[in-house]
């Protein structure tokens, strides 16, 4: 009976994941609109993930896509590659190798780490501990997810009588996107331990609040560490599909599912049966429309590209602010590259990544939020989301180095 029921466990817990045994990551370099028929057939015939761009439909000439082939369909593609002669790479040689390679699943479970990839668990404990740690920092419950979870911002800065004004961050809106979230982790001790001797972070403390959400989707985020590392969207089901999960950058009110995001609610980029119908994204929504008249700079942390993005993403039109926008973003990417080199592009989310409406940065600029910014951090395809741990500490202490650019900038710049 007990051999039984642990065997039951155990299958289980293996037919629970999803494993990517042989499963490679390639990149192609289409150069021809042959090629990218090509490409866009034969992820219409076979099942392909796309890394980069998001979709298929997104794929244009002179850009690199990076695509993630089950085992199955490997010889297939090599052949179709080789037929079209599409230059073509391999990024990711044996893909469950390298999903090994981060996971936390040694004998004695790891403790909460600034250079780890810490699960929800441990993120959850930090939130708590962190929040009550100093007299800069305190917590606020602003929802569930759609699973329960509690959806917890920390907001940073000097106590004061008065309203300050202040600026929203948020990391892990896409669960993937592992780096993300431990970025704010770090951004969040580094304000606490540098306010005092570092001079520009004790006067924006002083000046301004700077809200921080650990991880947006926090589902999602925990599906990656538990179940299948490579998932995307929210966690939620409606009856009627059976597929789950929207994605939450294109369930916001910006041009939302007008182009670059899918009605196909299997689809990665599935915007969701409405605007902000993601509960995580009405939660955040609801928090930046009730903070509005405070909140001076959105920011948000996603991977990857190595890429500073502003508004707008739903249209090709530039952004009333666009010279300014793009003046701030060159200077942070300068400032973010004299660390280790690390080279950002600026720009318009249309023109600098493709469009696809439905982002939160489009919806913060729109609702009167100037500084609205997307970070796509490290690398630009070598490990992608699979960045290894041990880029986590250059990756934040550059990324630092931006966000602090940008916050200097807006806190001289008021409005
Ligand atoms: O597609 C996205 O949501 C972002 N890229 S990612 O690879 N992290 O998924 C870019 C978002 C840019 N902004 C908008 N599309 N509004
Ligand atoms: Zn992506
Ligand atoms: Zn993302």
């Amino acid at each position: 009976m007990k051999v039984l029921l642990l065997f039951g466990l155990v299958a289980f817990a293996l037919a629970d994941s999803t494993r990517f045994e042989g499963e490679k990551v390639f990149r192609l370099k289409p150069v021809l609109d042959e090629h990218v028929t090509l490409i866009r057939d034969l992820a219409k015939s076979i099942e392909v993930d796309f890394w980069k761009p998001e979709t298929a439909e997104l794929v244009t000439i002179d850009i690199d896509v990076d695509i993630r082939v089950p085992a199955l369909y490997l010889d297939m593609v090599n052949t179709i590659l080789q037929q079209s002669d599409i230059e073509h790479e391999v990024l990711i040689e044996d893909l469950q190798a390298a999903v090994d390679g981060q996971s936390d699943s040694g004998p004695t479970p790891r403790a909460h780490s600034y250079t780890n990839y810490n699960s929800w668990d441990k993120v959850y404990s930090w939130i708590n501990s962190i929040a009550t740690s100093n007299s800069l920092i305190s917590k606020q419950v602003i929802g569930n997810t759609y699973e329960g979870r509690p959806m917890t911002v920390l907001k940073l800065g000097k106590r004061s009588d008065s309203t300050k004004p202040a600026i929203f961050l948020d990391c892990g809106i896409h669960a993937r996107e592992w780096i993300s979230p431990a970025f704010c982790q770090w951004f969040v001790k580094e304000a606490l331990s540098t306010y005092g001797s570092d001079s520009q972070m004790t006067s924006l403390l002083n000046e301004m609040d700077v809200f921080v959400l650990p991880v947006f989707n926090i589902d999602g985020y925990d599906f990656t560490h538990k179940s299948n590392r490579m998932w995307r969207k929210t966690r939620s089901r409606k009856s009627g599909s059976s597929c789950i999960g929207a994605d939450p950058n294109r369930n916001f009110n910006a041009g939302w599912c007008s182009m670059g995001a899918s009605n196909n609610p299997c689809s990665d980029t599935f915007c969701g049966y409405s605007p902000e119908s993601e509960i995580e994204v009405k939660n955040v929504a609801d928090f930046i429309r009730r903070n509005k008249s405070v909140i001076k700079a959105y920011l948000t942390i996603h991977s990857y590209s190595q890429l500073l993005l502003f508004p707008y993403s739903y249209t090709y039109e530039l952004a009333a602010d666009h010279s300014e926008l793009m003046k701030v973003a060159v200077g942070a990417s300068n400032a973010l590259r004299s660390l280790y080199g690390t080279k950002y592009t600026s720009g318009p989310g249309a023109t600098t990544i493709y469009p696809a409406a439905g982002g939160s940065d489009d919806w913060a600029y729109d609702l009167g939020v100037k500084y609205s910014y997307t970070f796509e951090l490290r690398d630009t395809g070598r490990y992608g989301f699979l960045l290894p741990e041990s880029q986590i500490k250059p990756t934040c202490e550059e990324t630092m180095l931006a966000v602090k650019y940008i916050a200097a900038y807006v806190q001289k710049n008021l409005y």
